[in-house]
């Protein structure tokens, strides 16, 4: 499930609460809009925002300011959801198609898309809605003139709905339905300015925003949007408030509408009632920025419960034995969606988290949850990422898939970059495999047969960010020392070999196999150099059966434990690749 799911859900979350601290405002709002400056001027017309809240409490009570809350808090919740749903598909297209993060245009389009979506579902509810809401004012009208509506009090949103279809029809629901689609707009602009804005003030800052940043970023992205749409705002409530049974004669065009309000009212006509509803628009996109974020983490989790959500990484203390040493290090366990199972992993990766798979173009996500006692993040080398997943604290990406001169697949890592060195010698890193287009899980000829990892790591307990009682220096391949299990392979597969350094100055070695060569590219050798965080794929045949031992060339790191066996068995049967096939499991 992608995390579109999870955003939609976020933002109806958000939009609920959001409208029910804001909802008076749109009470107020939808009544100023609808009572005319120049129609019999009276006792109870309010003169203004602060005049209508008072008149209302005072009158009807608190309920009488939450009136039509009910399909309002439907309508903000289908709205929100839809758009999020809709918006948060299409940007996953255009991420992946252009391998970045979304363009201006390309926002604005995915923007569009979701309006459109939204207003065609949700303008019969805000139809219903601000029936009833200006209803209620009409009521009192008609109470003091002395000539009582068939309703006596408000009506619900299901009679609202009955009389809307009884009266116009199914498209009584699509009245004002052309400013609803072009209101479009005001989500385009508004989410636009808030991702630019929000992606300069991240670059400035260099770290993630708090809620009050998010609370000014929506603030002032709808103040521009609103600024920008709300006459329309003021013609889509008219009309659809001028129902056939007001008015007596058939609802008047748009155009129409516009011409009376200009000749009734003038210009400033058309931002009657502005004070309100741009307060309240303004306030309920700040509070939705505001808990979006955090909503969104807790929709995750929610699907991570619910077991709707992929397999995730759990950061927890491993207990490292090196030769005779015991030394407590941090380790990125895989577990199942539900969290409750740890996924095993190959023995020979030993101190290495789980491999991430992916082919060119894939968007890769990981759900880590730190069950460790320090920060942690996840920073990854080799693969394209937006500055918000970066996992570290500077801003830069690189997107390296295999090129036509590679092999299928291609290695790099990730590892925690909280405290880089430390982190790493804590034991918090992993391999990443980027394999060609439609090649992973599905192996053709030219393919490996078997794959192994190789991390040459000098791991230096004393720096690690996880204390322990040890302040040795360890010389290790994937941690271990001297020797690895499981490195067999058969004779005859075509084995590939992900080779990884890390660390700093210490982490220059060259790794040699006693076997013979190994081709890197059309390289021919039997060794191949490593320099700290550097990544080499190397291919081997395996056609010499026997023990032999991939090491570093160093004697001090060889000597030191930076030294594996591996086993090439002896052929079984007559064909070549009789007990070889792919071993790799496809990626999550
Ligand atoms: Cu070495």
């Amino acid at each position: 499930m992608s995390d579109n799911v999870a955003h939609a859900l976020s933002g109806a979350g958000g939009g609920i609460v959001s409208m029910i601290l804001t909802y008076p405002l749109i009470t107020i709002s939808s009544r100023l809009q609808v009572q005319r400056n120049s129609a019999h001027p009276s006792e109870d017309d309010y003169k203004n925002t602060g005049d209508a809240f008072v008149k209302i409490l005072k009158t009807e009570g608190p309920q009488g300011l939450y009136s039509g809350i009910n399909s309002a808090l439907f309508g903000i919740s289908v709205t929100n959801g839809i758009y999020y749903y809709f918006y948060e598909a299409v940007k996953a297209v255009f991420e992946k198609r252009g391998k970045r993060s979304m363009t201006t245009g390309e926002s604005m389009l995915a923007g569009a898309i979701a309006g459109s979506a939204v207003v065609f579902v949700t303008n019969p509810i805000w139809t219903v809605n601000t029936r009833i809401t200006t209803y209620k004012k009409k009521l009192d009208k008609q109470e003091a003139d002395g000539k009582p509506l068939k309703h006596q009090r408000a009506p619900t949103t299901m009679e609202t709905a009955m009389e809307i279809l009884k009266t116009d029809g199914f498209k009584g629901f699509y009245a004002g339905l052309l400013p609803a689609l072009i209101l479009v707009i005001n989500p385009i602009i508004q989410y636009t300015v808030f991702e630019q804005l929000k992606a300069r003030w991240m670059k400035l800052k260099s770290s993630n925003l708090s809620a009050w940043e998010f609370f000014v970023l929506g603030a002032v992205s709808k103040l521009a949007a609103t600024g920008i749409t709300y006459p329309y705002i003021v013609l889509k409530a008219r009309q659809q408030a001028a129902s056939k049974k007001s008015s007596g004669t058939n609802k008047p065009s748009l155009i129409q509408e516009l011409r009376d309000i200009f000749k009734a009212e003038g210009f400033a006509g058309l931002y009657n009632g502005l004070s309100s509803k741009l307060l309240q628009s303004v306030l309920t996109s700040a509070f939705l920025f505001m808990m979006k974020e955090e909503l969104f983490r807790w929709a995750v989790w929610t699907l991570v419960v619910l077991g709707a959500r992929k397999p995730a990484r759990v950061v927890e203390p491993l207990d490292w034995t090196y030769n005779n040493t015991t030394v407590r290090k941090l380790h990125y366990f895989q577990y199942d969606s539900s969290y409750t199972h740890r996924m095993p992993q190959p023995a020979h990766l030993g101190l290495l988290g789980p491999v991430i798979r992916a082919e060119v173009g894939d968007n890769v996500t990981v759900h880590c949850w730190n069950k460790a006692n320090v920060p942690i993040s996840m920073h990854p080398h080799g693969l394209h990422y937006t500055f918000e997943d970066e996992g570290a604290l500077y801003d830069g990406s690189s997107a390296n898939g295999s090129s036509p001169a590679d092999g299928h697949s291609i290695v790099w890592g990730y590892h925690s970059h909280v405290h880089e060195d430390k982190d790493v010698n804590a034991g918090l890193v992993g391999p990443i495999v980027v394999y060609k287009e439609g090649t992973l899980g599905a192996w053709s000829p030219r393919d490996p047969d078997r794959e192994f990892f190789a991390a040459f790591m000098a791991i230096n307990d004393a720096q690690s960010s996880i204390l322990s009682n040890s302040t040795e220096l360890h010389y290790t391949i994937n941690g271990y020392t001297h020797d690895i299990p499981d490195m067999v392979m058969e004779y005859a597969e075509r084995v590939r070999w992900y080779l990884m350094a890390w660390g700093g100055e210490m982490d220059v070695h060259t790794a040699v196999w006693s076997s013979g060569e190994v081709m890197w590219g059309y390289q021919a050798s039997n060794e191949m150099t490593l320099m700290p965080a550097s990544f080499r794929t190397v291919d081997m045949l395996a056609n010499t059966p026997g023990r032999h031992t991939l090491f570093c060339k160093t004697p001090l790191h060889r000597k030191g434990g930076m030294e594996a066996a591996y086993v090439v068995r002896e052929a079984v049967g007559s064909g070549r690749r009789k007990n070889s096939k792919a071993k790799v499991v496809p990626s999550e």
